[in-house]
């Protein structure tokens, strides 16, 4: 059997339900491809059972959320109980990072919580663009794939 790992990971990369900005996907989607991974963008305002849904049909190797409306403390900690509830989502890697709270003043009081509700990473504004991709790095590498099987959902 011939086998062929792919080059990057895929990557689910989604606003918070409440978030409407969008730049901040774009953005982020052209870093990881640049990055070499395989990224699918569900836009803003993802409802967490939708996100749930297509989670569950690709099987990301990392989930990427964003936010950027200050509501990611609050839409993002509920986001990552209700997917580390969820037997097929409960060990995938998942991060947030942006605008956590409203204020836009001493986001780290958010960390803590939001990596105690499930978030394998939380990062903060400011913090370097190279952190996402270091952080998908130390991620599992994407699984190996029969050549001759059909190409994953995305
Ligand atoms: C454009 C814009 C809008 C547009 C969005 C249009 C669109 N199609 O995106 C509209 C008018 C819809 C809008 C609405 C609102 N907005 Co607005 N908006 C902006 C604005 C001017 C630019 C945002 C932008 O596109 N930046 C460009 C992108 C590329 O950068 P970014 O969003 O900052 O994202 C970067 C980082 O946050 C980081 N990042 C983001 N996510 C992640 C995730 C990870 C894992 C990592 C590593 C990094 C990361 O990387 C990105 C690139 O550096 C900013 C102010 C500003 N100058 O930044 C306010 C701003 C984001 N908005 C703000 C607010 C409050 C709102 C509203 C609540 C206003 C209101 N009262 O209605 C609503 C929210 C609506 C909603 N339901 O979400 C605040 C947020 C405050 C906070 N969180 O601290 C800001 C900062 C304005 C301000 N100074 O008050 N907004």
């Amino acid at each position: 059997m011939t086998s062929v790992l792919t080059r990057g990971r895929t990557v689910l990369l989604s606003t918070v339900s409440s978030d409407a900005h969008t730049w901040n996907l774009v953005y982020l989607q052209l870093l990881l491809e640049e990055h070499g991974h395989h990224v699918v963008n569900l836009g803003p305002c993802v409802p967490d059972e939708h996100l749930l849904t297509v989670a569950r049909a690709v099987r990301p190797d990392a989930i990427v959320i964003s936010s950027v409306n200050g509501h990611g403390h609050l839409d993002g900690a509920r986001l990552i109980r209700t997917l580390r509830d969820d037997a097929d989502l409960a060990a995938t890697p998942a991060v947030i990072g942006g605008k956590l709270g409203i204020d836009g003043e001493d986001d780290d009081r958010h960390v803590q919580a939001l990596l105690d509700a499930g978030f394998d990473a939380v990062v903060t504004e400011g913090t370097p663009a190279s952190a996402l991709a270091e952080f998908l790095a130390a991620t599992p590498p994407p699984r190996a794939v029969d050549a001759g099987a059909p190409a994953r959902a995305a």
